[in-house]
Parts: structure tokens; C-alpha cells; sequence
């Protein structure tokens, strides 16, 4: 019987590194563990749904918060079907951000954070999730930052006080679904962490089911 595959998310604020780890634990799963993987990322610009995000993050449109927070959350469950289809022949999932992006950067504008995260309910529910995390003044210091919407440190604070005090799990929680990850630090010392803790808890998870959020 095919093992299903592992759903792998990375999630932070801006510019802690996620696109680069994404790349690397990819590159370690397909070429050390010799396991089929691909990595996706959200929003996808490529849809339809996923370009008019686009044209918002570049500043060349406005929209109400509600009905934007609608169409990132759209965007996940346009990619759900082909998000299972993937893990149930076994192929493992490594994503650039996914539901907590959305709770965290639209509740960090003041929209309530159950309703935020209902419409998130019911999607494919990752295995493990890294959250990069470093001081909000380093991540800033970091390059091309301001060139987006969201790319203000305020508001880059924010982001980071709820992913902190809501969404990653808790020290004294049963659950360990989150890794909390120091990104302050040369990129092999934080790509070895990850993968030597990929390596570490693969086996188990494939003998669960795929969760639901
Ligand atoms: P990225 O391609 O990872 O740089 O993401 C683009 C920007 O969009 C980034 O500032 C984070 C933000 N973002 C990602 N997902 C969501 C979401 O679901 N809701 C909101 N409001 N913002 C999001
Ligand atoms: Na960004
Ligand atoms: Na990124």
C-alpha cells in the first residue's frame, strides 16, 4: 500500500526566510529521503482568484478587509482537492504559508479572529508547521522589505503578536503540531534543525490520517 504523504507548512511574518527553508526541505525530502514531493505556496497568484489578490498586495488596488480575507481563503479551497489528491498518492507537501497567514494578517487588522478563522474550517490540516520567528526590527533590516502592502513594521508586529499568542501552540500544550524555529541565524544551521526533525517524526505521521482543520 502507498503511504500517504506529509503536509508540511512553513508560516511567519515577512521575510523571516520561509521561501528559502521551503526550498531546502523540499530538496532534502526529494534527494536525502528519496520520498516524491512537490512545494506549492500561497497565495497562488497564478488563478484568477489568486491574481486579483496580487493586484492588491501591489498597491494597485483597494478592497474591503472582509471580501479580501474571502478571496485568500478562496484561495486555499481551490487548491484542496488537488492539496489531498497529491498527499493520498503519496506525494508529501511542503507549503510557503496557508490558514494562519490568513487569521493572523487579517485578525492583526482588527477583524475578529473566530470569523476569521470559520472560513478556514475543513481544509486539509497540516502535519507540522515551522514558524520561523526573529525580533521584527531584524526581519525589517532584511532585503526588498516595504516593497508590499503589509511590509510595515507596525503592522509586521503585530502579525507576529498573534501568531505568538494564538495560533502556535502552546509550551504546556498536548500538541506539538507547531516547531517553533529561531530564523535568526545562517541558513544551513536553520535547514539541518528542520530536517533533522522532519526525519525524526515522518514514520508516525504517515500512520495517521490525513486531519481537518
Ligand atoms: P508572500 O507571497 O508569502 O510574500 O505573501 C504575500 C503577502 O500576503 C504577505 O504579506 C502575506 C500576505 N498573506 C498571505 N496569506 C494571506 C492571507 O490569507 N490573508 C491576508 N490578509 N494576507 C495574507
Ligand atoms: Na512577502
Ligand atoms: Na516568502
Amino acid at each position: 500500500m502507498i503511504k500517504r504523504g506529509l503536509f508540511i507548512l512553513f508560516e511567519g511574518v515577512d521575510r523571516v526566510g520561509k521561501s528559502t527553508q521551503v526550498q531546502a526541505l523540499t530538496n532534502h525530502i526529494s534527494n536525502v529521503q528519496k520520498l516524491q514531493t512537490k512545494s506549492l505556496r500561497f497565495p497562488d497568484r497564478t488563478t484568477p482568484i489568486g491574481q486579483i489578490i496580487n493586484q492588491y498586495l501591489q498597491n494597485a488596488t483597494n478592497m474591503d478587509d472582509r471580501a479580501l480575507h474571502l478571496l485568500f481563503s478562496s484561495n486555499r479551497w481551490e487548491a484542496r482537492d488537488s492539496i489531498l489528491e497529491l498527499l493520498n498518492n503519496g506525494t508529501n507537501i511542503v507549503v510557503d504559508r496557508y490558514s494562519y497567514s490568513g487569521v493572523a494578517y487579517s485578525a492583526a487588522k482588527g477583524i475578529d479572529f473566530d470569523w476569521c478563522y470559520a472560513c478556514e474550517k475543513g481544509l486539509p490540516k497540516p502535519d507540522l508547521i515551522f514558524y520561523l520567528t526573529m525580533s521584527s526590527e531584524d526581519a525589517t533590516k532584511r532585503g526588498e522589505y516595504g516593497g508590499e502592502r503589509y511590509e510595515k513594521l507596525d503592522f509586521q508586529k503585530k502579525i507576529k503578536q498573534i501568531y505568538e499568542e494564538k495560533l502556535v501552540d502552546q509550551p504546556n500544550s498536548k500538541q506539538t503540531t507547531w516547531k517553533i524555529i529561531n530564523a535568526n541565524r545562517p541558513i544551513d544551521e536553520i535547514s539541518n534543525e528542520i530536517s533533522s526533525i522532519f526525519d525524526s517524526e515522518f514514520k508516525n505521521i504517515q500512520s495517521s490520517p490525513i486531519g481537518k482543520l
